[in-house]
């Protein structure tokens, strides 16, 4: 009998299996045992030629129970056995077609993979992400998957965990038929043709014909690897993948099963799975706001007007019109408009270049976007919002405009980085519809949207920039009004105590490279050169009320403001740079460094990567727990989502907090403790830290705990 999760239905000849575990038919216990139950009724039914298996709802299945693997993860448990279901499902004397729609990954391509045929959908995709959570395909899809499309391709798949399209899987070997219109009914007609056409059906497992020699292999995964060092800096399942895939082509299928399953049990037992697991959860969480629920009303944003056309504002109209917003792109400055409607130009014919999409496509997203100078239409759209550069006295008299003008329903934004929301909500006259939509640059690339929610800031205006940030493929997290807010707020301590650093002896490309090899992106000092010196310098003098009085301040940056030294965009900053923006130390730099130092009495020594590293990641770390506690974080996890979706924190290892939880709390805070006494009053130990770890506490668990207090209430 098939159970709840399965259902079996029959159209004349072919028996129907559907699984119904919305809402994304993971294979949670229940499901393998629902499928294998339907199988063997299937067979047993002389009735039936050959069989169908297809989701209900949006998808066919996306993966093994990631809950469950975080269990097993965590040691809490096995991972999910699949083995024996896909052997059933493989070794079935009747035809076994998978009828994939949405997508079909992990564990779900290992599935169709088991089956003898697999049809799709013309929207469907299927690939092979487990990369992403510090795993490697665990159920024989590292044997079958090389068997179906090739070496090369599988090598791709597993490594960059970027699903196929239906039409790539049919010309890669791992789609047999497209099925336009009615997928059931087209995956029917199918089996019954296999079925009619006679066995043997064949079977994956059997098949070697794409395999390879190890002479036409090895330089397949030396560049595989090649690719895995540098797309996945510092991973280590993607290299696992390539040696199981290496299994794969040299040896029988038994066997080659038989290693990955040591080896995924390995990477499930490792540090960067529980991080990478930690960071799938995180980033789905932060859409959970304990008091603007699911049902709350939100707005669909169909258009938007932006106020500013520089690098901030023409990134936000691109991204909106990438999802097709229509946009109102105003700048006062006929110059400056005209550079913004360049610069989008410039990034779309590369993208085209690129194959990323088509001319028409490019036509299309440029014909979203409307130049202008003045405010006309500003009155019909749904969103307006401001990105000009952080002043605050400027973007209060665009804010008292626009409320003259806007929708009265229309969300009024602000793209501000570190302002106060409040203070721009009040320049109009209805601060509930006011939020800051703090956007990252790129803004057409980077992912991470920091929703800033005002004192009066309404609910239907956090579930519709929530909504608005799906909708533009970005990960929203709501944060509240504190200056930087909660990813700038962090990273001022940050970039302040490198440049200490720098000051007592360090240099900036030492403390650059000891970032970058522990995982970040870039070294932070690279990072104030590509934003601009004078941006920080700014936000900066915002803030000066906020100094602590008596703190030490970092002494060369206003120096390299004054100097013009402004970073990238004037050829030198920190570093020196060449005409294709490559960064080299520049004596100049490292000899005003020595002379401030000198001149305020720092005494330089050497000093240690470690140093550099607690330091810098310390710091940070401290003042996440003094947001968290403060409340302008809802969750640990949410300030880890916002590291690792917008400040190129390694993935790896699951976000600040996370991090801090895995080195534990108590060496950070005795640490703390330790350059409180050296360095005085800016480490000053956040208290809910201190806490935490005398209680033998996590962060993880500080949220799980508020989580259920919240449920509770
Ligand atoms: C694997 O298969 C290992 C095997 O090789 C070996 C085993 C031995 N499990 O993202 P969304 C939840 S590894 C559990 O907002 P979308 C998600 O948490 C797995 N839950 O929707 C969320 O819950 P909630 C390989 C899952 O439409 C809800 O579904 N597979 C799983 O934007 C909606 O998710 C993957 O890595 C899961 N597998 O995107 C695929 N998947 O509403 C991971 C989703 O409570 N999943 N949930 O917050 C995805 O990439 C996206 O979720 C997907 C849908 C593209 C499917």
């Amino acid at each position: 009998m098939a159970n709840q999760l399965v259902s079996l239905t029959r159209d004349a000849d072919v028996a129907i299996l559907t699984i119904e575990n919305p809402p994304v038919n993971a294979l949670s216990p229940g499901v393998p045992e629902g499928i294998s139950a339907a199988l063997d009724q299937a067979g047993r039914d002389p009735a039936i030629r050959a069989v169908v298996l297809i989701g209900g709802g949006r998808t066919f299945i996306a993966g093994a129970d990631i809950k469950e693997l975080e269990h097993a993860a965590q040691g809490q448990g096995a991972a999910p056995k699949l083995h024996a279901l896909l052997a059933q499902i493989e070794d079935s004397a009747k035809p076994v077609v998978m009828a994939i729609h949405g997508t079909a990954l992990g564990g779900g391509l290992e599935v169709a993979m088991a089956g003898h045929y697999r049809v799709a959908s013309p929207d469907a995709q299927a690939g092979q992400p487990e990369v992403n959570l510090g795993i490697i395909p665990g159920a024989e899809g590292t044997q079958r998957l090389p068997r179906l499309v090739g070496v090369a391709a599988a090598i791709d798949l597993c490594v960059s965990g970027k699903p196929v399209s239906a039409s790539q899987g049919l010309s890669m070997g791992l789609i047999d038929r497209i099925i336009e219109g009615d997928l059931r009914a087209g995956a029917v007609t199918f089996a019954r043709e296999m079925a009619e056409r006679g066995g043997p059906h064949r079977k994956t497992r059997d098949r070697r014909e794409k395999l390879g020699s190890p002479q036409e292999n090895a330089p397949l995964f030396a560049a595989g690897r090649e690719q895995a060092r540098k797309t996945r800096r510092n991973m280590t399942a993607p290299l696992v993948a390539i040696e199981a895939l290496e299994a794969a082509a040299t040896l029988p299928f038994d066997e080659g099963c038989r290693k990955e399953r040591e080896m995924i049990t390995a990477c499930l037992a490792s540090d960067q799975c529980r991080a990478l697991i930690h960071a799938f959860f995180s980033e789905r969480a932060a859409a959970k706001i304990p008091d603007v629920p699911k049902d709350t009303p939100a707005m669909a944003v169909g258009s938007a007007a932006i106020i500013g056309a520089g690098t901030m504002g023409g990134g936000i109209a691109m991204a909106m019109a990438n999802v097709g917003i229509s946009v109102r792109l105003k700048d006062s400055d006929a110059v400056a408009l005209d550079r913004g409607m360049a610069v989008i130009r410039k990034n779309y014919e590369s993208s085209v270049k690129k194959g990323r999409f088509s001319q028409a496509v490019m036509d299309q997203r440029m014909a979203l976007i409307q130049p202008q100078l003045g405010y006309e239409g500003f009155d019909s759209a749904d969103l307006v919002l401001e990105a000009v550069f952080e002043n605050l006295a400027l973007k209060k008299q665009i804010f008292s405009e626009i409320d003259k003008i806007a929708r009265p329903d229309a969300v009024l934004a602000s793209n501000t980085s570190t302002l106060d929301i409040d203070q721009i909500a009040n320049a109009t006259a209805r601060p509930a519809s006011v939020i800051g939509l703090h956007f990252f640059s790129p803004a057409h690339v980077m992912r991470l949207v920091e929703i800033v929610r005002g004192k009066a800031t309404g609910k239907p205006v956090i579930a519709t920039a929530l909504a608005l940030a799906k909708k533009l493929k970005k990960v929203g997290v709501l944060v509240g009004n504190c200056n930087g807010f909660v990813g700038n707020r962090m990273m001022f301590p940050y970039i302040r105590e490198a440049q200490f650093l720098v000051e007592e002896g360090a240099t900036p490309q030492q403390v650059d490279q000891a970032l970058f090899a522990w995982g970040m992106a870039m070294g932070i000092f690279a990072v104030d050169d590509m934003g601009g010196i004078d941006v920080l310098w700014r936000a900066r003098q915002e803030a000066k009320h906020l100094e602590k009085p008596g703190a030490r301040r970092p002494l060369v940056h206003d120096k390299l403001y004054e100097m013009g030294r402004l970073g990238q965009k004037t050829g030198a900053g920190w570093y020196r740079y060449d005409e294709n923006r490559r960064p080299s130390p520049d004596p100049e730099v490292l000899a005003l460094i020595e002379q401030t130092a000198r001149a305020a009495g720092i005494p330089r020594r050497e000093i240690a990567t470690e140093e550099i590293l607690e330091r810098c990641l310390y710091v940070m770390i401290n003042e996440g727990a003094r947001i968290l506690e403060e409340g302008y974080a809802l969750r640990a996890a949410d300030i880890d989502t916002i590291y690792l979706a917008g400040y190129g924190f390694p993935s790896y290892r699951g976000g600040p907090m996370w991090y801090a939880d895995t080195v534990g709390l108590q060496k950070v805070a005795r640490r703390i403790e330790e350059f409180h006494r050296q360095h005085g009053v800016l480490w000053e130990p956040a208290p809910l830290l201190l806490r935490l770890a005398a209680e033998g506490r996590t962060f993880a668990e500080y949220d799980a705990a508020r989580e259920q207090s919240v449920s509770a209430a």
